[in-house]
């Protein structure tokens, strides 16, 4: 069963690049063809992974458990790509992104070391990873949130339909990780590795497609202008000093 996933994974992922190919190729040379191209490049590293690990190649067997280590060399690439787009929405400034993306890489190394241990040290490992991810999700409610809101209407309803889906799926990982074998081991391999091969199409293709179908006019708003909104956004807390 597991090996199905893992091939499931791979083909959601390779669907996912090429319908983010032809968006890319399509809106070339206009505002907002970033976002396609992200999308395209996130599900592009994520099929090379799923391959990966379906081949054998990326994954280990340590202290008797198949460690399936391509995932995190995914995530860490990925993720931060995917926060980058958020933040892009949301016209976050660069300097406070760069610091959340991060966080988000410091988050899946933990993540990474955690599954190599054994418990309990593994535990520690974990709970370090955790508050990372809190970190994260509270920049999302409020930086990202109060940024998303000084711009216009459009981009912010597209803003909170994006945070909202990224924040529900995120939060599945670490609850999949800890009841799986890395944690408590009440499911068992196959079923944890089709509940992360849904989370990652989903968060990856799924997101993605929001992003894409979101209006052009939208994007190329959401493209432009993050400046003047960190710039806005800055003076409005008081401490834009010019
Ligand atoms: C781990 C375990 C340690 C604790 C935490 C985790 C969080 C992982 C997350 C992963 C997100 C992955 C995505 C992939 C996209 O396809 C490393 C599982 C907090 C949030 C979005």
């Amino acid at each position: 069963m597991t090996q199905l996933w893992l091939w499931i994974g791979f083909i959601g992922m390779c669907i996912g690049s090429v319908i983010f190919a032809a968006k890319s190729a399509a809106s070339r040379r206009k505002e907002g063809m970033e976002f396609h191209l992200v999308s395209f490049f996130i599900t592009l590293l994520a099929a090379t992974l799923y391959l990966s690990m379906a081949l054998g190649e990326t994954r280990t067997m340590i202290n008797g458990e198949d460690v399936f280590w391509g995932r995190y060399i995914d995530w860490l690439v990925t993720t931060p790509l995917l926060l980058l787009e958020l933040g892009q929405v949301a016209g976050l400034r660069p300097k406070l992104l760069a610091g959340v993306m991060g966080a988000d890489i410091f988050m899946i190394l933990t993540g990474m070391i955690a599954d190599f241990e054994a418990p309990p040290v593994a535990y520690l490992w974990y709970i370090i990873s955790c508050g990372a991810f809190i970190a994260i999700l509270w920049s999302l409610l409020t930086e990202f949130t109060a940024s998303a809101r000084r711009r216009n209407g459009h981009i912010n309803r597209l803003f909170i339909k994006l945070r909202n889906i990224l924040m529900g799926l995120w939060i599945g990982y670490p609850i999949v990780w800890i009841l799986g074998a890395e944690g408590i081991n009440v499911l068992n391999i196959g079923v944890e590795t089709l509940l992360y091969a849904v989370l990652d199409v989903s968060a990856k293709v799924g997101f993605g497609l929001v992003l894409s179908t979101a209006a052009d006019s939208v994007l190329s708003q959401a493209s432009r202008g993050v400046e003047e909104t960190a710039h806005s956004y800055m003076a409005s807390e008081g401490n834009y000093d010019r």
